[in-house]
């Protein structure tokens, strides 16, 4: 069987070349989905697995736009369809100069399973382009989501695939991108999620990543014996999901001891925590160096200039920041600190080869598609909300963001069990995503 895999990894390769982000998370995900493939020969020989690595479709588009200087600009817009057996396409877009096919392809196929996590009727996918909205004004990004939905408006729809924030697409891009879709199609329905609370928004959606991932962080603690209270607590980050996540750490008597920005980390032995947790909601997103200003706001917290809070003794790790921002240095820096716990808010923030030696030295990771699924979900919510013409409110997503995350946990820890694997979340999540996504692409036929 584990060659059948390995021709797996080698197809995605061939047919992806130079994508190695992409690489990356197949091979993650089909290694640990290997006993699920000696249960079920069917699924070899449906060809499933090489169905699932092959985007059902993917479309790259030119973006054109004008600056305020009068300039042309042109950018390249992306949307990857990736596998619709279990719901619309569903997933974020990002806007970030690194953006090319192997992001967003990795991204895409992360979403199948984390959507499947959730339980909730949602496919995968995931779009974007390689567009820097660092610098930009306030006109310049409305002339960029403007052009961009004037392609993407053709290829979505609330139940063909429904787009929703991601790094560097927040609320007010989201406002844009919305209104360009309504001015086109001439119809007022739930194609993006992350709204506005005044039109169609989910009250709860800006901090339903982080408070999930604390949700997630505590399930695994309280499945090893432990409670968050009094823990110490190194964060990266300083966007959305961070500030969320801090939020939530906090109120379940965490104490944050890190955050980072792109100029290094702020090590704050006092917590970050009060109108500090304020402070990151104004840089939220800003792109802007964020630890030495915050270093002079609060003079008791020391600034580590170009580092990664990786190097800091802690109890619980949660990178929030971007892809692969754990290395295997930093893996060994954790280990050597005394780690057990590391729960990922980012997608993939973790290189293969750090995850392997974290876990075979003792550590317990929450893997992302599993932790941060409770963004996505809260947008499955929003979908819901918009097609029922209706508004919920906070206290019904908070209360269903929780149960949704405590069975996540549940669902992974059972899958893992059930394989023989112990409690391995990683393998445990990867296993019960791709179960119920296989159950459907079974009964749908060679499609
Ligand atoms: O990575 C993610 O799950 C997201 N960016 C959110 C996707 C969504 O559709 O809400």
């Amino acid at each position: 069987m584990a060659k059948i895999v390995e021709q797996y990894i080698e197809i995605a390769k061939k047919r992806n070349p130079g994508e190695p982000e992409f690489h990356q998370t197949v091979e993650e995900v089909l290694t640990s989905i290997e006993p699920v493939l000696e249960a079920h020969p069917e699924y070899v020989e449906s060809g499933l697995v090489e169905r699932l690595i092959e985007p059902e479709r993917g479309v790259s588009f030119r973006v054109v736009w004008v600056d305020d200087n009068g300039k042309v600009q042109v950018n390249r817009g992306y949307r990857y369809e990736f596998n619709s057996a279990i719901g619309p396409y569903k997933g974020g877009l990002r806007f970030a100069p690194n953006v090319y096919p192997g992001i967003i392809k990795f991204l895409g196929f992360e979403q199948i399973f984390k959507n499947s996590l959730t339980g909730l009727p949602i496919g995968g996918g995931k779009g974007g382009a390689d567009f820097d909205p660092n610098g930009k004004s306030d006109a310049e990004i409305m002339r960029f989501c403007q052009a961009f939905m004037t392609e993407l408006y053709r290829h979505i729809g609330p139940s063909t695939d429904v787009p929703a924030g991601d790094l560097g697409v927040g609320a007010r891009e989201i406002g844009y991108l919305f209104g360009q879709y309504k001015r086109i199609v001439n119809r007022y329905e739930g194609v993006l999620t992350g709204k506005g609370l005044a039109y169609g928004g989910l009250a709860g959606r800006t901090e339903a990543t982080g408070y999930g991932i604390v949700f997630f962080a505590r399930e695994m603690l309280k499945h090893c014996g432990e409670d968050l209270k009094g823990k110490n607590v190194a964060v990266s980050g300083f966007g959305n999901v961070t500030w969320g996540t801090v939020q939530k750490l906090n109120e379940l008597g965490a104490k944050v001891i890190t955050i980072s920005g792109p100029d290094g980390y702020i090590y704050d032995e006092d917590g970050v925590s009060g109108d500090k947790v304020d402070y990151l909601l104004e840089l939220r997103g800003s792109g802007k160096n964020i630890c030495s200003p915050y270093a002079e706001k609060y003079p008791n917290a020391k600034f580590f200039a170009g580092k990664k809070p990786w190097e800091v003794k802690a109890d619980l790790y949660i990178p929030c920041a971007t892809q692969n921002e754990i290395h295997i240095e930093d893996a060994k820096a954790m280990v050597a600190n005394g780690c057990k716990f590391l729960c990922e808010g980012a997608n993939m923030p973790t290189t293969n080869d750090a995850l392997k030696y974290l876990m075979d030295n003792g550590v317990v990771v929450g893997p992302s598609k599993a932790a941060n699924a409770g963004g996505v979900a809260c947008s499955c919510i929003e979908m819901g909300q918009n097609a029922g013409h209706t508004v919920f409110s906070p206290a019904q997503v908070y209360e269903q963001l929780e149960t949704i995350m405590v069975n996540i946990h549940k669902h992974a820890a059972e899958a893992s069990e059930k394989y023989g694997l112990g409690y391995n979340l990683v393998a445990g999540a990867n296993i019960a995503g791709f179960e119920k996504v296989a159950e459907a692409m079974m009964a749908q036929g060679l499609v």
